[in-house]
């Protein structure tokens, strides 16, 4: 059994002090939080002479890649440090392919915000809303000289984990951070833009078909969306589209559940739920998924006009 230790912010920054050469790992499927982090800490260290990678079990692309910094990150492994960083990863698996060789190092570090438990042998772990705010702190504790470069990497982390200062893991802390790293030079519209509101045309054109078939039931409380794989084939684009089709049901003020169902598989629906004052979990759990109160997720086998059917009526039960 390793020996895993909880260190402070304070220690996290003695411990890479001590160290000449370090590795930081973003997670699998990577987000603006887990690169902003690993940029903004590289960017850092760097200026204190150390020798920084970082790694990425992919390479990196879509809204992501068009921030040049990102092309610091390598999707091969190579060399060897004094120090491993998992950033941004709740559980070894986060590291995805370079878990196993994360896993086998000895000199390991988990900087994180997830409230998992300790994988690493030094686990700074703090419930922030988002990992930058960590590095942050950390940087701060080196006395690095912030620029406006490192501002924007850590803003960017910042601004897509609390979903643009909007979701409820936004508070004063997050406000006070930005409000730091503006005047520092975050290139704060240009990270709005990128993340919230720029779309390419032909996933706008999918949104616009499915939101004009939008269902209600119960008065409108009940308001579902659908998407079908030959709406996704039809527009060219992959399936990550219909992450986060759900909020439009969600917004209708009559709402008190949202539900988008999409396809996935022949005869199989991904079903992704939000909840006002109401128990979607419950309804998820039903058809063996879960996830929050608010906000749960479930996969559905069946003709497509029978999985909407079983959704209404389970909702029913409720409602
Ligand atoms: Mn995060």
């Amino acid at each position: 059994m390793k020996s895993t230790k909880k260190i402070t912010i304070e220690q996290t920054a003695q411990q890479i002090k001590q160290c000449n050469s370090i590795a930081l790992f973003a997670h699998t499927n990577p987000d603006g939080d887990t690169l902003g982090s690993c940029i903004a800490l590289s960017l850092g260290l760097k200026k204190l002479g150390k020798t920084v990678e970082i790694f990425c079990d992919q390479p990196i692309t879509g809204k992501l890649a068009t921030f040049e910094l990102t092309k610091l990150v390598h999707s091969e492994f190579f060399g060897k440090y004094d120090l491993y960083v998992a950033v941004d990863c709740g559980d070894v698996f986060r590291v995805g392919e370079f878990s196993c060789l994360y896993d086998s190092q000895k000199e390991t570090l988990t900087i994180d915000h997830h409230g998992g438990a300790c994988f690493s042998k030094y686990n700074c772990l703090y419930q922030y809303a988002s990992t930058c705010q960590i590095v942050y702190e950390i940087l701060k504790c080196l006395d690095i000289e912030f620029d406006a470069t490192i501002a924007t990497y850590l803003y960017m982390g910042l601004c897509t984990d609390t979903g643009n200062f909007s979701n409820s893991s936004t508070d004063a802390d997050s406000h006070k951070m930005a409000s730091e790293l503006i005047p520092l030079g975050a290139d704060f519209q240009y990270i709005n833009r990128t993340f919230f509101r720029d779309i390419e045309l032909n996933e706008l054109k999918l949104h616009a078909r499915v939101l004009s078939r939008m269902r209600t039931y119960y008065d409108g409380q009940m308001v579902l969306l659908y998407v079908h794989q030959s709406d996704i084939d039809e527009f060219g684009l992959d399936n990550t589209v219909t992450t986060g089709l759900v909020h439009y049901a969600n917004d209708v003020v009559t709402a008190k559940v949202a539900v988008c169902v999409s396809q996935d598989g022949e005869n199989a629906y991904k079903v992704s739920m939000r909840g006002k004052n109401f128990n979607v979990r419950e309804v998820c759990q039903y058809f063996g998924g879960g996830g929050h109160l608010l906000a749960s997720g479930c996969r559905i086998c069946g003709y497509f006009e029978d999985v909407i059917e079983q959704l209404v009526r389970v909702v029913g039960f409720t409602i």
